[in-house]
Parts: C-alpha cells; structure tokens; sequence
C-alpha cells in the first residue's frame, strides 16, 4: 500500500511512519514548522516539505495513495486562543483540504488526529464519543469541526473516514522544549537532567495517559477497518500527577525535587476516557503499561 502521513516528522507522525515502512511505500507531508527531520532518520520514505495549508501539494502528493493518516496541526490549546485564525488555517482548513485531496485523488481511507479536547471542561467521567462536545477553546472547536466535515464527506462522497480522539499521548521523541510540551516530556526531560519538577496545583489531577505506540496501532487498525466515526484513544485509566511524578523518578532512579505552583489557567480537573468503542469496534485496545511506557520514554529522553 501507499500511504501518506501528514505531520510525519512531528511526535506521533513518525511513529506511524516507522510502523508502516517495512511493508508499505510512506509519504510523509510536513512543513517542519513542529516537527523534525531527525525524527525519521533511519525510516525510509520520501519526504515533501509543505503545509496541509497547500491543497494543490496534497492533490500531487495523494496521486497513486492508498490511505492518508492526518496527523498535522498545530496541537496546542493556548496557541489556538492567542493565533485563532493561524491555528484555524493548520487545524481545519488543513483538515478540509486533505479530506478534498483524498476524495479528488480517490483514496481508500482517511485516519485523522482528533482531541479530548473536544470534551472540555464537563466533569462528567469517563468520557464517552456520545456525550455533547464542550468547547473550551478555538483548538477544540477546529478539530470538532474538523470531524463533523469528515462525516459530511463520507455521507456525500462515501469517503470512509476514521477520527481518533486522542487523550494524553506520551512516547519518544514528544519535544519538551515548550511550557505547553506535555507533562512528561517535561518531566522527563527534567528529572534526566537532576533538575526540580513543577506540579501545577497539589498533583491530585487526573489524566488518561496513553503511549505512542498504542495510538500508532489504534491508526493502524482504523485503516484497516471496514468502520468510519469517532473513537476514544486512551487506557481507560486516571493517573495523577504526584503518582505519575513518583513513577518516573522510580523508573530512572533519579530523585529530584518535587515543587508545586499554582493551578495552571484552563487546567481540567480530571481526564477519564471510556475506551468501550474503540475495543468493539476496531478490536483496538491499549496494550502498553504506563510503567513500561514511561521505561522506553526515559531511555531515550
Ligand atoms: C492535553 C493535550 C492538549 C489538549 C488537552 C485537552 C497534551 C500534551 N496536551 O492537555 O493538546 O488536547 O489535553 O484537555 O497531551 N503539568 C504540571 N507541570 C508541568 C506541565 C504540566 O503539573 O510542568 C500538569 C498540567 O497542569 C496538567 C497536566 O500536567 O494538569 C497535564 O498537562 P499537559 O499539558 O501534559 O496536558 P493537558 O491535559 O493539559
């Protein structure tokens, strides 16, 4: 198969890149502006520089493709509230043009990134795909947004389409240059250096931590599926920050110390995903620990 990977040089996209060379061609479209060239060093594939902002590259680039796994997007909240129509352009117009790509270039299937974000601030828990959107932000109205035109294309088109609503991803190769980076890159990236950790409020914050290398089977088994719709991607399972903190430095055996500062503006209280769809329906189900997980992101942070 011939498959393309939008955000491919970027954290989860290259992962899916890995998973697929060894028995699929790979394109990989990314505009370097997140990702990382050396993030596929040793994965061969061919690479086209651009933006998911250029529908005429995508109409090029998906010629001859099987499957487009959308990964690109600026994927940060607080960027969303401060550059609304930047983010806009990279998160739905972005997500409009390779669902019009796929469809004009006859593709298969479109597996794309979506977000718990699009949960937002309800306290009921888990989160089912059922329940009504809560939209806190541009960056959870985009990536909504993003979902309800794929649906429409599979109603009018019959373009089958999957979309992944991540929860709190993990892994290898996560940057965790940005105060928005995720919390354990952060940590990680901190705790390897013997410097203090910042827990934002008292670390009894809850969030549905899930490694990248289930998110990259859950991509995997939504190609392949024969279903389109909406899908929780996490292990089902709360963490909090003071546990996950401890887990960490017990992982390295490192100790550093452990500060706490305000709550951060915006922060949910609890993340829980209720991963039932995914499991019936795709057959996926988180298999990696967050211990384990947390072992392989700490080797190579
Ligand atoms: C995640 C997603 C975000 C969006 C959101 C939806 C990531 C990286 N981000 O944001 O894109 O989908 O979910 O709800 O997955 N924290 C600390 N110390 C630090 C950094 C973070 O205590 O140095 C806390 C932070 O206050 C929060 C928790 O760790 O309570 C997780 O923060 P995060 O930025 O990793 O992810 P989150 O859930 O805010």
């Amino acid at each position: 198969m011939r498959y393309i990977v939008t955000g491919g040089a970027g954290f989860i996209g290259s992962h899916i890149a890995e998973a697929l060379f060894a028995e699929h061609e790979v394109i990989i479209i990314d505009d370097l502006s997140a990702g990382h060239r050396q993030n596929l060093d040793g994965i061969p594939c061919e690479f086209v520089e651009g933006s998911v902002t250029d529908l005429d590259l995508l109409q090029e680039a998906f010629k001859g493709a099987d499957g487009v796994f959308h990964q690109a997007a600026i994927a940060s909240v607080p960027r969303s509230v401060e550059e609304p129509l930047t983010t806009h352009a990279a998160n739905l117009t972005g997500t409009l043009n390779v669902l019009i790509a796929a469809r004009d270039c006859g593709l298969k299937k479109v597996v794309m990134a979506s977000t718990a974000a699009i949960y937002g601030e309800d306290p009921a828990l888990p989160k089912t795909e059922e329940m009504p959107p809560h939209l806190c932000s541009p960056y959870a109205a985009q990536k909504l947004a993003g979902e309800h035109y794929a649906s429409v294309f599979t109603r009018l088109y019959g373009l089958s389409t999957v979309c992944l609503r991540y929860f709190n991803v993990f892994g290898p190769r996560q940057d965790p240059s940005s105060q928005y980076s995720g919390v354990i890159s952060i940590f990680a990236d901190r705790i390897l250096q013997g410097q203090p950790i910042t827990i934002f409020g008292d670390g009894g914050q809850t969030r549905d931590f899930v490694f990248v290398k289930d998110v990259v089977q859950a991509n995997l088994m939504a190609m392949e599926s024969g279903a389109g719709g909406v899908f929780n991607i996490a292990r089902g399972e709360q963490t909090d920050l003071n546990t996950l903190a401890a887990t960490m430095m017990r992982a390295t055996g490192e100790e550093v110390e452990v500060r706490y500062g305000p709550v951060r503006a915006g922060d949910v209280r609890h993340s829980l995903a209720d991963v039932t769809k995914a499991k019936e329906v795709l057959g996926w189900e988180a298999r990696w620990g967050i211990e384990e997980g947390l072992r392989e992101t700490m080797a190579w942070a």
